[in-house]
């Protein structure tokens, strides 16, 4: 068993005790990630680290290589540079966009699009930003319904799309059109191309026409009609980053964007209005919404919401700025429980708060951790806001569990159950545990001028994209300023 005295904080040095520095730590952490991605799974998708081979799966179409452009910024930033050079060949000789298959426009956004964004403009590499360029052409044509929202699954050959099998009437989802504006914006920054700002900008202008049923934005919309198809409401899977791409958008505009301001704060009100929950045992949580009934229910991915509130909150009315700060702590504190009432100190796929249960899994289903980096990404704004020492002992007790429980031979692999110590592997190294896990916990153990919050915001698979300053030459890569 693996144990590691808590970090203190010195001068400018975060220490694990006296054997470690954090962010060293952090950084063989990816390496071993990394290494045994390259040795097992080169090319593939993921890496299965108990199989020792590759994961291809059906998100991308025939797009591979994923692990790779989710790692791009995260070897750079941590300064390993022989396996950024690695990557980056592979980028240049062997990342093939002219792919056939049926990709998730969303997970193709987020991590393709948003890995070469930011690869380009912390490296200022002409490579990235050719193939960023050419692979955002091939999204388009997703957009090209009744109206203009974009349908789930797009094939990047034909540029044919269509709805998800599961999602009602062939509805298009809310976290997955309302998670395109970052990465759009800055594809128009890069080509001088206005499409693909007004692609978004006429998803923001359809959702704002809409009719919300207390103020909410239901999940599920017609593409073709501009209607809610169904009434569920969730801060977690399937709603999640759509209320972070709204202050993201803000911010992300220098402050200028005062539409996706508004938007933001009139959802976040409504949402602690009808969603914002307390325990009987004083757990501040969000609940899900079904046509007007609670689900008490909370879900890991739900767990990102405390640092969006975070980094919201001192641009709020001036008199609510403590309250969302608050809000923040608790809704962090809440997730943070939900890792310490399990037996491996990591939490669940959702836990509830009903039938006596508080901030636990009650169902088997639920039991699972994937590698999953919100709680820990919570933790990382949550430091840079406040600099409470607790948040970085929570994620060295993040730190202790994943090298405990989910270090495997080969890798590093989800589990299947976090209630029991006698823990079964699910075989899969998440390209996202190398981009967002590996990469919050190595900012929250490093001095806030790394990537500072000021100068960039992450997309939601923790990729840096910076702020556009109005006043700016806004095309060149703006590397210098920060690493
Ligand atoms: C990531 O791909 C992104 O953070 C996304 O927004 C939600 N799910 C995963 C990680 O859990």
């Amino acid at each position: 068993k693996l144990s590691f005295p808590l970090p203190r904080a010195t001068t400018n040095l975060i220490t694990c005790g006296d054997r470690f520095v954090c962010p060293l730590f952090m950084l063989q952490m990816m390496k071993f990630a990394w290494d045994n991605y390259k040795r097992y799974a080169w090319g593939k998708n993921e890496l299965r680290p108990l199989t020792r081979n590759g994961h291809i799966g059906n998100m991308f179409g025939g797009l591979r290589g994923a692990s790779i452009i989710d790692s791009l910024d995260t070897l750079y930033v941590m300064g390993l540079m022989d396996e950024y050079n690695e990557a980056k060949e592979w980028v240049q000789t062997s990342l093939d966009l002219n792919s056939n298959g049926e990709a998730s426009l969303f997970e193709v956004n987020i991590r393709y699009v948003g890995g070469l964004l930011s690869a380009y403009y912390l490296t200022g590499e002409e490579l990235f930003k050719n193939k960023v360029v050419e692979l955002g052409e091939k999204l388009l044509p997703a957009f090209n319904t009744p109206t203009g929202i974009p349908r789930g699954v797009i094939n990047l050959g034909s540029g044919t799309s269509w709805s998800w099998g599961w999602a009602s009437a062939g509805s298009s989802i809310l976290a997955e059109f309302g998670t395109l504006h970052l990465e759009f914006v800055h594809l128009t920054q890069l080509s001088n191309n206005p499409i693909y700002t007004e692609k978004v900008m006429n998803i923001r202008k359809l959702l704002n026409k809409i009719e919300k049923p207390h103020g909410l934005y239901p999940n599920f919309l017609s593409p073709v009609s501009g209607n809610w198809v169904q009434h569920h409401v969730s801060i977690g899977g399937l709603g999640d980053s759509f209320y972070e791409y709204l202050i993201k958008s803000y911010l992300m505009s220098d402050k200028t964007d005062e539409d996706a301001k508004t938007t933001y704060y009139n959802a976040l009100e409504a949402i602690e209005a009808n969603l914002v929950q307390k325990s009987p045992g004083g757990l501040t949580y969000m609940a899900e919404w079904r046509g007007g009934i609670l689900d008490h229910k909370m879900g890991h991915l739900a767990c990102f919401s405390g640092g969006m509130i975070g980094i919201g909150a001192d641009d709020g009315a001036p008199e609510k700025r403590q309250h969302y700060l608050d809000l923040a702590a608790e809704i962090t504190h809440t997730c943070h429980e939900s890792y310490t009432r399990s037996a491996t100190k990591l939490g669940p796929e959702a836990f509830r708060f009903d039938s006596g249960a508080e901030a636990t899994a009650t169902r088997l289903s639920d039991r699972y951790y994937i590698l999953r980096p919100e709680v820990i990404e919570s933790y990382m704004y949550m430091w840079r806001l406040t600099h409470d020492p607790k948040y970085r002992e929570w994620g060295w007790e993040a730190v202790e569990a994943l090298e405990q429980h989910c270090r495997v031979d080969s890798g590093f692999s989800g589990i299947r159950d976090v209630y029991t110590t006698t823990v079964s592997h699910d075989n899969m190294q998440q390209s996202f545990f190398l981009s967002e896990t590996l990469k919050y916990l190595y900012l929250l153990f490093s001095d806030d001028d790394l990537l500072p919050l000021e100068d960039w915001v992450f997309n939601t698979e923790a990729h840096p994209l910076p702020i556009i300053r109005t006043n700016c030459l806004q095309n060149e890569a703006t590397q210098d300023k920060t690493l």
